[in-house]
């Protein structure tokens, strides 16, 4: 399977990320791929190639158009307001406040297009986005041009980015953005399996009322963990999309044998759909020593993943999400991918 990044990618690199009552240096970094990267060329996996450019029209099927020209315009914005440091958010339009009128300040539309304080705007954060979705189409145009398998080594990662919103160190969602390519291409129905530890929200909610896509994903309860307001077993889809969406949430502490059970569910939810491809939205942050998650699956556990989706026997695109264990995050990706290879 050919590895595909991109140099760009490390050009977003926050300072801060507002967690537990303080200001701390992000846990979604460029040193992640850096190391991930590292991981694939010593394993042995096929070739690492630097992605190709794409336009942004892929990110518009998916992505408001408002919510684009903000992305590409939000650090100009932030720096003509003489701000120099990382653009954050201050205040959200919930429950009680009015949602139908957009603000017109940068401090105002940082808000409206986002929902948390973890996922600051930088200098090269338009850049690193822009490369990071030309990666996952990199890897989908292998898929379409006939490949078994690829691997799309994002940075930063995309399962919570929405149709108009940010956050959880997403901005364009690359995993959706590449399914809709392949359906694009001609596909008729795509899977989405979701891995990471956190619920993929934005993927969800870009895919809610369509029949075209499978969203299933294994995930923290949102009663205890982020993203908190989505990711519940009773969203099962809406309208067209009523059926189509499987949510897998499980406790804090779940281990190797319950984790694997749900897999199982998942995989045969996606089996039952009748995809003609798979997207893995692929997260290593189910790894016991992980900082900021609570699952208990060990490095000896990843290759398993790997294999039970080749079981599948679906061309199968892999989009790096979250793991933030950096010293363990190479091997655990490698690990996985290694466990999918050596099945098919
Ligand atoms: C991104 B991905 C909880 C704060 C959570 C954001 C986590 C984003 C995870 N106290 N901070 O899904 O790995
Ligand atoms: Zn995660």
């Amino acid at each position: 399977m050919i590895t595909f990044h991109a140099e760009e990618q490390r050009l977003h690199a926050a300072h801060s990320e507002f967690n537990r009552g303080r200001l701390d240096v992000p846990y979604e970094r460029p040193e992640r791929a850096d190391i991930i990267l590292s991981a694939m060329q010593h394993a042995a996996l096929g070739a690492v190639q630097i992605a190709g450019e794409f336009t942004l029209e892929h990110a518009a099927r998916v992505h408001d158009a408002g919510y684009l020209a903000f992305l590409q315009s939000a650090w100009q914005r932030w720096a003509d307001a003489g701000r120099h440091g990382d653009a954050l958010p201050t205040a959200w339009a919930v429950r009680c406040l009015r949602s139908d009128r957009i603000p017109q300040s940068i401090d105002g539309l940082l808000s409206w297009y986002s929902f948390d304080t973890a996922t600051a705007i930088t200098p090269g954060t338009w850049t690193a986005v822009r490369r990071s979705m030309d990666v996952a189409l990199a890897g989908a145009q292998q898929l379409a041009g006939g490949a078994r398998s690829a691997f799309s080594l994002c940075r930063p990662p995309g399962h919570h980015a929405a149709t108009d919103c940010y956050g959880g160190y997403c901005f364009l969602n690359n995993a959706a953005i590449a399914a809709q390519f392949l359906l694009d291409k001609g596909l008729r129905r795509v899977a989405i399996l979701d891995v990471d530890y956190h619920h993929g929200n934005g993927t969800q909610e870009i895919f809610y009322r369509r029949d075209d896509v499978l969203y299933a994903s294994i995930h923290a309860d949102p009663a205890t963990d982020y993203p908190y307001f989505l990711g519940y077993a009773d969203e099962r889809g809406e309208g067209l999309g009523e059926g189509c969406n499987l949510n897998l949430p499980l406790p804090r502490g779940t281990g190797w044998a319950a984790w694997s059970a749900a897999l199982t569910t998942a995989l045969a939810a996606i089996n039952d759909f009748g995809a003609e491809a798979l997207v893995v939205s692929l997260g290593v942050d189910t790894f016991e020593h992980d900082p900021i998650s609570g699952f208990c699956l060990a490095s000896t556990d990843f290759p398993g993943i790997g294999a039970a989706i080749a079981g599948l026997q679906l061309p199968t695109l892999w989009v790096m999400e979250g793991g933030y264990a950096v010293e363990a995050l190479g091997a655990n990706v490698a690990a996985t991918l290694a466990g999918f290879q050596s099945a098919v």
